[in-house]
């Protein structure tokens, strides 16, 4: 191999064991990515099309399969229903899709947003699905969850990941225990309709659509709603979900401890949900995520090889699919250097009490220009040295 200076670099600050061991674990971090993300997202305002984007479900599975060739990511994709096919027809189209893009399904994501063309899912959405206080509403709203895990075992996915719009916009417009109450009961006749080794992902948001009240609002409901509902159900993590100033990689690290992370959903804001690039904003953030998730696995929680990593968010400006091989590239940069992180010195420094060696222990990594690790780690995978260049290339 021609000189590297970059890496020889690398491998004088930080030692050549410990950059063997963090392009060891590269080689396996694989981020799913969703199909709804090679599709232009919009604002409330407008989806500015360009003509360029997947139009269609086939358009954007084989979108997904160009992103896994480039990238090695995206070895599963993210289903959303009904957006993603409703007949079994659809279905079957979407699984001939899949593997002619060599691609596989991911998490069978619900949706209890959209009004439904037929049936009892209509304007009166808006009072909410799971926790509504009309029967019939929340009954075809169970069965939609019902009929996605019916979806999941056509498509052979085993995770059933729930974002519930649930909430309210006046104090009286709902009593709090009942949207409590009701939303365990039908948690509970979802769960009771999965497989054995299904994983059910608990999704939380502080706010919107509801204002004054969100059903899930934060961690802490979705990890008692896990406890409560069942073994394999878990918490899923959305960056963009949290207040301002939130600690993520605490909630984490405690979601670890209890056995109950299931995955993320990465994205980046700057003010509010605003599904940005993971790591456009705020990469030091994510760095911190994958300290803790590095930290888990070194204590045998699982961090890095039993959590899902997914990414979704919204391509309103730049090409979608490029915007996705820059967030996993993101993702890689943040990651290689939370593995770059000597954690026996870290450990050393926190029990005497050193706080300014324990930094310095950490900034070693965050500083490190990881780029020419992740060059050598994409070569030996057979994948473009940067993928992000090919694909302009091929944009
Ligand atoms: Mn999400």
């Amino acid at each position: 191999m021609a000189a590297d200076r970059g890496y020889d670099l690398l491998v004088d600050q930080l030692g050549p064991a410990r950059l063997d061991a963090a392009a060891a674990a590269l080689a396996k971090f694989c981020v799913e990515v969703p199909s709804w993300g090679f599709g232009r997202g919009g604002t409330r305002f407008g989806t500015y099309r360009t003509g360029k984007e997947p139009a269609t479900v086939a358009e954007r599975i084989a979108a997904a399969g160009r992103f896994h060739a480039l990238t090695g990511h995206g070895a599963t994709v993210a289903l959303h229903f009904p957006w993603d096919g409703t007949t079994d027809a659809d279905i079957d189209a979407l699984a001939a899709a899949l593997a002619k893009a060599g691609v596989k399904a991911g998490a069978i994501n619900t949706n209890w947003f959209s009004m439904r063309e037929t049936g009892p899912i209509d304007a009166r959405l808006r009072f909410g699905s799971l926790t509504s206080p009309l029967d019939d509403l929340r009954a075809a709203s169970v069965q939609h969850a019902v009929d996605c895990v019916g979806i999941c075992r056509k498509l052979g996915s085993n995770v059933l990941s729930l974002w519930l719009p649930d909430g309210t916009n006046s104090p009286g417009q709902m009593s709090l225990f009942d949207q409590a109450e009701r939303l365990e009961e039908s948690l509970g006749l979802i769960y009771d309709a999965l497989d054995d080794d299904d994983l059910l992902f608990i999704e939380y948001k502080l706010f919107e659509p509801g204002f004054y009240s969100t059903a899930i609002a934060d961690w802490g409901r979705a990890l008692q709603l896990c406890q409560t509902t069942g073994r394999r159900a878990k918490v899923l993590v959305d960056t963009g979900h949290h207040a301002h100033g939130t600690n993520i990689e605490q909630i984490v690290a405690l979601c670890l401890r209890a056995k109950r992370l299931g995955g993320f959903h990465f994205n980046d804001r700057k003010y509010a949900d605003d599904d940005l690039a993971a790591g456009s904003i705020d990469p030091a953030q994510l760095f911190r995520i994958f300290l803790a998730l590095v930290e888990a696995e070194r204590r045998g929680l699982g961090g890095l090889s039993k959590t899902a990593f997914l990414i979704d968010q919204s391509h309103c400006i730049k090409d979608p699919l490029l915007e996705l091989v820059e967030t996993v590239g993101n993702l890689e940069v943040a990651l290689a250097r939370a593995l770059l992180v000597d954690l026996a010195a870290l450990k050393a420094a926190q029990d005497t009490c050193d706080p300014t060696a324990a930094d310095a222990v950490i900034n070693a990594a965050w500083l490190a220009d990881v780029r020419p690790l992740l060059k050598r780690v994409h070569t030996a995978r057979n994948l473009p040295a940067d993928p992000l260049a090919a694909a302009v290339g091929k944009a």
